[in-house]
């Protein structure tokens, strides 16, 4: 097991340590559930060099179960020195938000994703909350990389002052009041990316997942100012997804 470190250090150091800004995330589809523990492990232990925290889907939890085959691979990632991130995009009631997050605390994650719509008084308070007592971290969708995405994170609303805003920037305004430990903004809309930079500062990283597969740049993500790069597909579909990471990895190294 790892020493308890705090979730932004603990990612920081990994990244560094590795020369990564890559996080692995885990989707794979099976429709054998041995098969699919077999090959997450595979693409764990192939990976791991190259990247600096891992993210496991909610659609992982479901034929795995938290407590059985997911912690263990929790554990195998944790052995490697490697952050877990729960992709639960958490979006619901204080009272059931508060309990979805400590039982993936409790099986080890060292943060949690989670929804801005949910809003914060009785909706996220308790997630930040625990968070905070346990070190651990909460990221927050501030516009997620699918097309459709702009219907609800691109949408204008009016801010408190009565201002047309774009709901993003509202949520990046609340990530950096909520003390999150990192912001989501797809790949796929990297003005995006760079106008979040420019609200967020470096307080709050920017987590970019749409690289690849879904048709976001890895470098203009990087260079609109995201500091980490979330790819699943690119790496664990690939023929060799040792030699897919890594290539990634070393580009980012080489636009430094
Ligand atoms: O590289 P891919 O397209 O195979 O996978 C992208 C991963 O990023 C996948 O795990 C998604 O659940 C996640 N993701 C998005 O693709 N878009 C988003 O807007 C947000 C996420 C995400 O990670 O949210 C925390």
């Amino acid at each position: 097991m790892h020493a308890q470190l705090e979730f932004k250090r603990f990612i920081e150091d990994t990244a560094k340590r590795n020369k990564s800004p890559i996080v692995l995330a885990l989707d794979l589809t099976r429709e054998d559930r041995d098969e699919l523990f077999k090959r997450t492990l595979k693409v764990i232990t192939s990976v791991s060099r190259s990247v600096c925290a891992v993210k496991f889907n909610h659609q992982m939890i479901l034929p795995l179960g938290l407590y059985d085959r997911v912690t263990t691979l929790v554990n195998e990632v944790h052995e490697r020195k490697i952050p877990v991130i729960m992709d639960a995009k958490i979006n619901d009631i204080g009272h059931t938000n508060e309990f979805i997050a400590s039982q993936y605390f409790s099986a080890g994650f060292d943060a949690v994703t989670a929804n801005p719509f949910a809003g914060f008084k009785d909706g996220l308070e308790p997630v930040f909350r625990m968070a905070k007592a346990q070190q651990k971290g909460v990221l927050v969708l501030v516009h997620m990389s699918h097309s459709g995405a702009s219907e609800g994170y691109g949408q204008i609303v009016l801010d408190e002052k009565g201002q047309r805003i774009s709901q993003f920037e509202v949520f990046a305004q609340k990530a950096l009041r909520w003390g999150a430990d990192g912001a989501i903004v797809g790949a796929t809309f990297p003005e995006t990316i760079a106008r979040v930079r420019s609200i967020l500062g470096t307080d709050v990283p920017i987590y970019s997942p749409g690289v690849g597969v879904q048709g976001g740049s890895l470098s203009r993500a990087l260079a609109a100012g995201a500091k980490y790069a979330i790819v699943g597909r690119s790496i664990y579909e690939s023929d060799d997804p040792a030699k897919s990471a890594e290539n990634l990895r070393r580009s980012t190294v080489a636009s430094d």
